[in-house]
């Protein structure tokens, strides 16, 4: 893809989402500057194009810090956050500070420094749990979790920054983001992380609740485009867009898929729902395609595929990533 900038800032730039970014920055030719405090990202992940970029260790709530990384760039891919949902639930302040008032110095950043494209990373939690489905961008939201809260308050910033300071802002609603390099050591990892890490060592995974709820998994690789396109496409300024593929997967069937991969065709252990966990979700995706240009290249299998190999790969022989 031809980028129409030519020096970006990756914040958040180590973890699971900015490494795949910052790679493909790098394909298409642009200078990276990535600023991550490592406090859920990894420098490893950066290993393999660490001498291509310029990597700052620093919190986006560091004002200097942010300066310095954020000049001389021509755009801005805000990707730093408290990513785990029942965090900013135990710590709704703190989370707040990095997820709200970050978020703020981050389009401050770009407003003083005259950087015109802002791409922010937010989620599909601000819809909430209305049963509507698919999700659309026009819907009402009403997001159930600090960490909801923290997403939409970013995308009202974004957006009126966009109207009074003339920069161009996109925020992007990320379902199920999925792929290489997610870290399922967590309890709140990705459904996807854990299954694989449990599929290769042979271990029964646990599913909570009947397993017919769904999710709409989209490939990292289709997200990293879609920040692409929202940072080339002037059309983008200003409006939020669904990412993910239309297409939604249960997590019973998940789970077979993944047993087809590694063989291992374990019983799942089926434990009580997670309070709070949504049934359904599903996004729309033609606001998406009409302005971004953007559908979803990887089919679900393939992105599993490919995923699989990933952690097939790397995992040790003791079962660590
Ligand atoms: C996703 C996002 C979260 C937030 C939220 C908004 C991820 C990793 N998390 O949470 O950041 O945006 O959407 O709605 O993308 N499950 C099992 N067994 C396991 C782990 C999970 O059955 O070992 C179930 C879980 O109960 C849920 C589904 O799998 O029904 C997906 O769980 P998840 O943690 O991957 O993602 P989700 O949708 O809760």
């Amino acid at each position: 893809m031809k980028l129409n900038f030519q020096r970006a800032l990756v914040t958040g730039g180590a973890g699971f989402i900015g490494s795949h970014l910052v790679e493909a920055l790098i394909e298409n030719k642009c200078d990276v500057v990535v600023l991550d405090n490592l406090s859920s990202g990894n420098p490893s992940n950066l290993l393999p194009f660490k001498d291509r970029i310029t990597f700052k260790e620093g919190d986006i709530r560091d004002r200097d810090m942010l300066s310095k990384a954020a000049c001389g760039c021509d755009a801005v891919f805000h990707l730093a956050a408290v990513v785990s949902v029942p965090q900013t639930v135990e710590e709704p302040v703190d989370s707040a500070m990095v997820n709200d008032i970050g978020t703020l110095f981050v389009l401050e950043a770009a407003r003083t420094l005259n950087i015109k494209r802002v791409v922010l990373s937010s989620s599909c939690a601000v819809y909430g749990d209305d049963p509507e489905l698919p999700k659309n961008e026009s819907m009402n939201v009403k997001p159930l979790s600090p960490y909801g809260v923290q997403k939409l308050n970013g995308e009202h910033y974004a957006r009126i920054y966009c109207d009074l300071y003339g920069v161009k802002t996109a925020c992007l609603r990320y379902f199920n983001v999925f792929g290489p390099r997610q870290d399922p050591s967590s309890p709140y990892s990705g459904v996807i992380s854990i299954f694989m890490t449990k599929s290769i060592n042979a271990e029964t995974p646990v599913i909570f609740g009947d397993g017919n709820q769904s999710r709409d998994f989209v490939f990292v690789k289709d997200v990293v485009r879609a920040n692409l396109l929202a940072a080339n496409n002037d059309r983008a300024a200003g409006l939020v867009f669904n990412v993910g593929t239309g297409r939604s997967m249960t997590i019973n069937e998940l789970w077979r898929l993944t047993s087809g991969l590694s063989g291992f065709h374990g019983e799942p252990t089926h434990l009580d729902s997670r309070p709070g966990d949504i049934y359904a979700s599903l996004g729309d995706t033609r606001r998406a395609e009409s302005d971004l240009g953007f559908k979803a290249e990887y089919d679900f299998e393939q992105g599993l595929a490919l995923t699989f190999q990933w952690y097939k790969n790397t995992m040790t022989p003791e079962g660590h990533l």
